[in-house]
């Protein structure tokens, strides 16, 4: 090899070691836009698991403690923003019984943007055979809903979230 070749040989090393202390000092400020999109959603929900995505909508769910199943139909479906409207709320046993005579506590809000519910709904009347309903849901904005109930019947209490998506 004569000494024309090496000056070549040496040059493209040191140019490839350079591209790649480049890269490896870019890297940490580059990195994000290059990951993958499933890797970012991971990063999102990681931990708290609140990626929209990953939230399960379900209409009928298990209370926290498993004390309750409870379900809700909405007088309107879908659900359109800014609309007061009723539900009725379905309370069974996790054996299937119906409950009555459950007092029921209504909460909720919208996680992503720290605030509550804009009216207070209640539960106005216990329609009997586990059914009760539940006056003055309305929800002003598109995005990620929790409506929560704290129930309790015959000296147990349970809570229960319900997550909605509203388009818009
Ligand atoms: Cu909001």
């Amino acid at each position: 090899m004569n000494s024309q070749n090496k000056t070549i040989v040496i040059t493209a090393v040191v140019t490839a070691v350079l591209i790649l202390v480049g890269i490896f000092v870019l890297m940490p400020i580059l990195g994000p836009r290059f990951m993958h999109p499933m890797m970012m959603e991971r990063m999102h929900g990681g931990g708290s698991g609140t990626s929209a995505n990953d939230l399960n909508t379900e209409t009928t769910r298990m209370t926290n403690n498993g004390a309750f199943i409870v379900s809700f139909k909405s007088e309107l479906d879908p659900i359109t923003i800014g609309s007061m409207h009723s539900w009725i709320l379905h309370v069974e046993t996790a054996d299937g019984q119906p409950v009555e005579g459950a007092t029921i506590l209504v909460d909720g809000g919208m996680p992503d943007h720290g605030h509550g519910l804009p009216t207070s709904p209640q539960v106005t009347q216990d329609m009997g055979g586990g059914d009760y309903l539940v006056e003055g849901l309305r929800f002003q904005m598109g995005g990620w809903w929790e409506v929560k109930f704290n129930i309790s019947a015959d000296g147990v209490e349970d809570n229960v979230t319900f997550n909605i998506i509203l388009g818009g």
